[in-house]
């Protein structure tokens, strides 16, 4: 069997297989065309569509993400199996998260622009220590809701607690997931209206466009907090605009946007309180060889994959 691994991460494999590396940024090699498993990671869009179309022999796609909207968008033929990489960033991104989480919630972005200007920050003082103020710049019984609660709010729900927040979910069915109480999706105006910091951890899909539009955004606890780790098709960024400059938003930190890179005339990077980082939170998959060589072992025994989403 022959595997196409990409050049954008160096992988140890001991599958018993031909493993062949190719450039992410080029159409694959004639000469390679005939591989049957092809690994992604951080491949662009219109050479994902150009593998779709060329590699004719091919069973599986293992992307090394762990949201698959790209490679489900690319074309692959039905009966191309798609295996996604859940699991493989719950670390990264929980840590990113909480990084976000805590940098809004105690508002160091205008921290660091006190510093960019050699201020003393004496508002910012007055400000966090004022009674009026008791409960916002902390986790500490804040309550904090996690939208999208998959393996990676399963790893960032036990760091919030840690810091005393009161974490629930919210996804398509209600449950206790990792001790947490989680909400279905079609019932949480009463658990919005109590949220302190809502985290977005949804996946893109047709049914998850714009998700958190103005109607989520005005269902919130006024001053509450968003943060965006999931992926940007499901914010509506006009709204989140709106909600921030009204300051129905006390702040917000986003990692994804709808349009990636994010464009120099956006109008996101003048949004008052919104803190954005270069969609970094899950850049370095953990356990990346363990899966592509236990997926392909399962593929050549005719066992069921792991964390396969398609077909
Ligand atoms: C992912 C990501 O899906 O990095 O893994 O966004």
């Amino acid at each position: 069997m022959k595997i196409l691994v990409p050049n954008t991460i160096e992988l140890q494999l001991h599958a018993d297989a031909e493993v062949v590396v190719y450039d992410v940024t080029a159409d694959i090699p004639t000469g390679h065309r005939d591989a049957e498993v092809l690994v992604t990671w951080q491949n662009p869009a219109d050479r994902l569509a150009s593998a779709a179309r060329d590699l004719g022999a091919l069973r599986l796609v293992q992307t090394l993400a762990a949201g698959p909207d790209a490679v489900l968008a690319a074309g692959f033929a039905p009966d191309v199996r798609i295996c996604s990489g859940r699991s493989l960033h719950d670390g990264p991104v929980a840590e990113h998260a909480l990084a976000l989480i805590l940098g809004a919630v105690r508002r160091l972005d205008l921290l660091h622009d006190a510093q960019q200007e050699r201020r003393w920050d004496t508002e910012y003082i007055a400000a966090q220590s004022a009674p009026a103020t008791r409960g916002a710049f902390t986790l500490a019984g804040a309550h904090v809701t996690i939208w999208g609660f998959g393996s990676i709010a399963g790893a960032l729900a036990p760091l919030l607690q840690l810091l005393g927040a009161e974490v629930r979910g919210i996804a398509r069915s209600a449950g206790i997931r990792s001790g947490v109480e989680v909400h279905a999706d079609d019932d949480i105006a009463a658990l919005l209206a109590e949220t302190d910091v809502l985290v977005s951890l949804v996946p893109a899909a047709p049914e998850t466009a714009d998700l958190a539009d103005a109607r989520v955004f005005g269902m919130l606890k006024p001053g509450a907090v968003f943060v965006n780790v999931g992926r940007g098709a499901t914010v509506d960024e006009e709204a989140l605009i709106d909600a921030l400059e009204s300051g129905a938003l006390r702040a917000a930190a986003i990692d994804v946007m709808k349009t990636e890179p994010l464009g120099e005339d956006s109008p996101l990077w003048a949004a008052p309180n919104l803190m954005i980082t270069p969609h970094v939170a899950g850049n370095r998959p953990v356990g990346a060889s363990a899966l592509i060589d236990d997926n392909v072992a399962r593929l050549a025994a005719g066992e069921p994959l792991r964390n396969q989403v398609a077909r």
